[in-house]
């Protein structure tokens, strides 16, 4: 599904600069978040430009992603100044907001895509889980997880969480605040499902 707009057409170039891989990452997360987006409740058209654009300052380094993301105006916590990787969602973001290209909604997604965030929408949360899930990922459980958020997006969305979370502690390194507090808002009510009566 390719799918034309203000945002396709400003990506296109950008996408053009990217490796061949990371471009083929962009465009198959855009295409599978536009096929789950209806049972999202969510515009496929949103869905397929978050997921174009979400990686485009992926391959920046750390001092250039600290220079544009002051720039842009983000705040810079701790954790992304340790590891700022963790700003290739904000800035990428703040180039769709500079460019006017998108909406709130789209970059809120691309800026959260890395860490999730309590405040995700349904755009923010189907983003995160078709970045872990396009059909290129190729990681131990990745199946299984796609076999969840296939059948039920939500509990694919804490499937994806409580991966990212053991995937990070396995190499030690510490989770950021906001995905901590995102798995914390959903726990709860993954728990409540698993402990009702069938
Ligand atoms: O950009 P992608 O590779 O498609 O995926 P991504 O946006 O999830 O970024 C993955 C990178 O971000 C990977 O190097 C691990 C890192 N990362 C993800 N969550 C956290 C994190 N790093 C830290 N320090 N803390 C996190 O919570
Ligand atoms: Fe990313
Ligand atoms: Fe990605």
């Amino acid at each position: 599904m390719e799918e034309r707009s203000a945002l396709a057409d400003w990506a296109a170039p950008r996408l053009e600069r990217l490796s061949p891989g990371r471009r083929a990452h962009c465009l198959a997360v855009a295409r599978l978040a536009a096929r789950w987006a209806p049972r999202w409740g969510v515009a496929s058209g949103d869905a397929y430009a978050a997921g174009l654009v979400h990686d485009l300052a992926r391959e920046w380094d750390g001092p250039a992603l600290l220079r544009e993301a002051e720039r842009l105006g983000w705040p810079v916590d701790e954790a992304e100044r340790a590891s700022p990787i963790l700003l290739h969602g904000p800035v990428a973001a703040g180039w769709v907001r500079e460019a006017g290209v998108g909406s709130p909604a789209i970059e809120a997604a691309v800026r959260y895509h890395t860490t999730a965030a309590p405040s995700l929408d349904a755009l923010g949360r189907l983003v995160f889980i078709a970045d872990a899930l396009e059909p290129g990922r190729a990681y131990a459980g990745v199946d299984a997880l796609r076999r969840v958020a296939e059948a039920d997006g939500a509990a694919g969305y804490r499937a994806v969480l409580a991966s990212t979370r053991s995937y990070l502690a396995a190499r030690g390194i510490p989770v950021h605040p906001r995905t901590a507090a995102a798995w914390a808002q959903v726990a709860g009510e993954g728990r409540a499902e698993e402990e009702a009566p069938s």
